[in-house]
């Protein structure tokens, strides 16, 4: 059984939850121990006692933990990528470049500590002057979903140790190995104890201990949008830092004048790799009426020759969907399209496989329009929707006709179009000619609206959530 990170000692549990590998069920890729309310509160507070001195390493020392645990999560990339696709069902390849993301991401922030600078300003008062600082928060908690089960921890824990907060880490349960394996690789990497402390376990036990811990100064939260107002209501009262990334219903709009080709490989990646289980999904497909019926042709033709199948055989393109839940959401939401009156062009079938798994060929829905459940609800799957529309202002105005903001893609040849789309698309990121789904590690990350609460993600912009500003007077 896999254990628990609590105040740098590895700590067993009575209760352990099987780690089931959604290509197979009959392969446990492990058991983790679930920890209770007594070990949640252990760990936040040996996050607690940990800060003071944590905060005050030297930029060098910090620098060296993160390179070092970013070079054993790059030499490991291979193996730690099989168990990323084992645990998750991402499909070999994508889950090894998952893996060396994240450890780039581990070596991005070994370079922020040295990097983070402040200023010193001259005061409007005579014989004045003003330093502005950046300090530790102090104890984070750091929530994430299964979906990118190595970058997203990555991405969160890297900055908070680089900014010198320490961390309650809670993975979700569907997927906890990649991120045990990276609490492990960054514990040897030399961590005092209680820097970083991991928290397998049932969100409604472990992440509710975490909201109602006062000791606990910031959230960040990767996962529902339903999660993510409880996270912020239950940090309202304590007036506790969050930072939400939830989900998305991001439009791809095809214009006419697009590159085909191009377009037809943005929106199959977008929507249907790592099996459309990315908040960054190309979900709506807004298509103009005169290239509609070829560009639905060429994505259905290039959907049927993709291979659903166990995400470690070779020559698969789709893996698995993450469990028996997620996939009767998925048959769900085509049902729903189909009864509103979309039409199911190709896929939503359940994929028999030599391994029993939750395998759905990728759905492709055409003639649906933004009114329906389809264009305005996240699905987290395999599935995109077509909405025919006649021109650029109305591809527009409908790829903003939505609750979320995360990202918004466009296909042209036109920089008139591009441009404009860059402008009022209303969304944190926006591709042209691109997938919506894909994108870098050392820029910021991040939406508006239902999508995104609190500042940025990632790059250099992460430091306003891991940091506090200090602004210093000093009369000489
Ligand atoms: C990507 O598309 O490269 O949960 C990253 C998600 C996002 C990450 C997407 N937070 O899907």
């Amino acid at each position: 059984m896999k254990p628990l990170l609590i105040g740098g000692e590895w700590v067993t549990t009575s209760h352990g939850l099987p780690n089931v590998n959604p290509s197979d069920v009959s392969d446990i890729v492990d058991v983790h121990a679930q920890a209770g309310r007594s070990e949640a509160e252990a760990a936040i507070a040996a996050a607690t006692a940990a800060a003071p001195a944590w905060g005050r390493t030297d930029p060098q020392t910090r620098s060296d933990i993160l390179h070092r645990a970013g070079e054993e999560v790059l030499r490991r990339a291979d193996e730690l990528g099989r168990l990323l696709a084992r645990e998750e069902g991402k499909v070999l390849r994508d889950a090894i470049a998952e893996v060396a993301r994240a450890g780039r991401i581990l070596r991005y922030f070994a370079g922020e500590p040295l990097r983070t600078g402040g200023q010193f300003l001259p005061s409007v008062r005579p014989g004045v002057n003003i330093e502005i600082t950046r300090e530790p928060v102090g104890v984070v908690g750091i929530i994430t979903p299964w979906n990118f089960p190595m970058a997203i921890p990555a991405w969160k824990i890297a900055p908070a140790l680089a900014w010198g907060n320490t961390v309650v880490f809670k993975p979700a349960e569907l997927a906890p190995g990649c991120a045990w394996a990276l609490a492990d690789i960054l514990q040897r990497a030399g961590l005092p104890a209680g820097v970083l402390n991991l928290l397998t376990g049932p969100g409604s036990v472990v992440g509710q201990t975490m909201l109602d811990d006062a000791r606990v100064d910031a959230i960040s939260f990767t996962g529902s949008q339903a999660t993510g107002a409880r996270v912020m209501a239950a940090s309202a009262p304590l007036q506790r830092k969050v930072q939400l990334e939830m989900g998305g219903k991001n439009p791809l709009v095809v214009l006419d004048d697009a590159d085909l080709d191009r377009a037809v490989a943005a929106a199959v990646d977008g929507a249907y790799f790592s099996t459309g289980q990315r908040c960054t999904a190309s979900s709506r497909l807004i298509v103009t009426e005169r290239i509609h019926d070829r560009f639905v042709s060429a994505v259905a033709e290039r959907l049927a020759g993709l291979r659903t199948g166990h995400a470690l055989e070779d020559g698969t393109d789709i893996g698995p969907v993450v469990d028996e839940a997620q996939l009767r959401i998925d048959e769900a939401a085509i049902a729903r399209a189909r009864a509103q009156g979309g039409s199911l062009r190709v896929g939503g079938d359940r994929v028999t496989q030599a391994t029993e798994g939750f395998f759905l060929s990728p759905a492709l829905i055409t003639e649906t329009t933004s009114d329906m459940a389809i264009n305005r609800e996240e699905v987290f799957g395999p599935v995109a929707s077509v909405i025919r529309v006649r021109d650029y202002d109305e591809a527009l105005a409908t790829a903003n006709e939505t609750d979320f903001g995360l990202c918004a893609g466009i296909c042209t040849e036109s920089l008139k179009y591009a441009s404009d789309f860059k402008r009022n698309a209303r969304a944190g990121m926006v591709m042209v000619n691109l997938p919506t789904a894909g994108v870098d590690y050392h820029v910021p990350f991040g939406g508006t609206r239902a999508s995104s609460f609190g500042p940025r993600e990632q790059g250099a912009f992460a430091a306003e959530f891991y940091s506090s500003v200090k602004t210093a007077y000093t009369a000489s």
